[in-house]
């Protein structure tokens, strides 16, 4: 009898849980994001998958390459996947050192991801695009949900293509796909790697550190940021909402707050005053130039009550408690 129970249970089980994959999920994102998904589905559920494993990360890992068609098209069959967060893709500045080879890349994966869910009957994709899918010819201090993309980056051309194939997957095929435009990620779990925004996150180590921060961005370059918390939350907000909710299936804007390396540095100074900081632009400079200072989320908020709660202050308080 208990057996019975608890092998109905188990059925029960296996037929309401999602599978999810989480591609590139040694990155900044995808480490946290691992990490919460597994505390709503478990950690059977989720798979990590990247190139490399990470210590500490070894629980349901898979070495995947996501160039390789065939690979992914494996894990999806064998574990039974329902749902593929896409996180891999180079940077706005790592890409700008190799334009091709980041377009080969970002395009080649997401092709892979898309195809192997439209013929294996993936239930859900996420894609996440970013603020770098704009560039000079928008208002940039209330960025629409409809301005133009005209990116500066071959990141954010990446960026702008993968939005619009993914509309294409879900108008062509109906396959649901959700995409975000992330502003800047900072978050004390993970660090960034090869993005404009970076500064961000490297100055907190450094004050902690009581290092002097080198800024590679002008102390007035005003750029939409996000704490973690709130990006993480947004993602699996969008990801869970009702299908019928979703009216965006290119990108959602997506906002947090907005600052200047000179608004962080004086957020740091009220826990460490002695922070020393000397400006250095460089090639990073034009791209944070040509991005937008605030974002318009109003298509997110109203769609599926998408709400940021860290402010500047409040991010840095527990970004500066967790690092010290
Ligand atoms: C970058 O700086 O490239 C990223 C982004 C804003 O997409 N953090």
């Amino acid at each position: 009898m208990i057996n019975g129970i608890i092998s109905f249970f188990n059925i029960y089980q296996e037929m309401n849980k999602d599978v999810i994959l989480i591609v590139g999920s040694n990155g900044q994102l995808g480490t946290v994001l691992t990490q919460k998904l597994r505390l709503i589905y478990g950690v059977y559920n989720v798979i990590a998958s990247d190139l490399y494993e990470k210590t500490g990360f070894e629980d349901n890992f898979i070495t995947l390459d996501a160039t390789d068609f065939k690979a992914i098209e494996e894990i999806v069959l064998k574990k039974k996947v329902t749902q593929i967060y896409h996180l891999a893709a180079i940077l706005s500045a790592k890409g700008e050192q190799n334009p091709l080879g980041t377009w080969d890349l970002n395009m080649k994966t997401l092709f892979n991801v898309l195809e192997v869910s439209r013929l294996h009957n993936v239930n859900k994709v996420f894609f996440p695009s970013s603020v770098a899918v704009f560039g000079n010819n928008i208002d940039k201090e209330n960025t629409l949900q409809s301005s133009n993309l005209t990116p500066s980056t071959v990141y954010g051309i990446s960026k702008a293509a993968g939005e619009n194939w993914g509309n294409y997957y879900f108008e062509k095929y109906g396959l649901d796909v959700r995409s975000l435009r992330y502003p800047g990620v900072v978050g004390y779990q993970s660090l960034p790697g090869g993005g404009t925004t970076d500064y961000a996150v490297d100055i907190y180590h450094k004050a902690v550190n009581n290092e002097v921060f080198d800024c590679f961005l002008e102390a007035s370059t005003t750029l939409p940021m996000i704490y973690m918390d709130d990006a993480i939350r947004a993602t699996i907000e969008l990801m869970e909402a009702d299908k019928e909710k979703i009216t965006v299936r290119t990108s959602y804007n997506l906002s947090g707050m907005s600052f200047n390396p000179e608004q962080i540095a004086s957020s740091i100074k009220e826990h460490y005053p002695n922070l020393k900081i000397a400006y250095k632009p460089d090639f990073r400079q034009a791209i944070a130039d040509s991005w937008p200072k605030c974002i318009n989320d109003t298509a997110a908020r109203n769609d599926w009550n998408w709400k940021p709660q860290f402010d500047l202050e409040q991010m840095t308080k527990v970004m500066i408690e967790n690092l010290k």
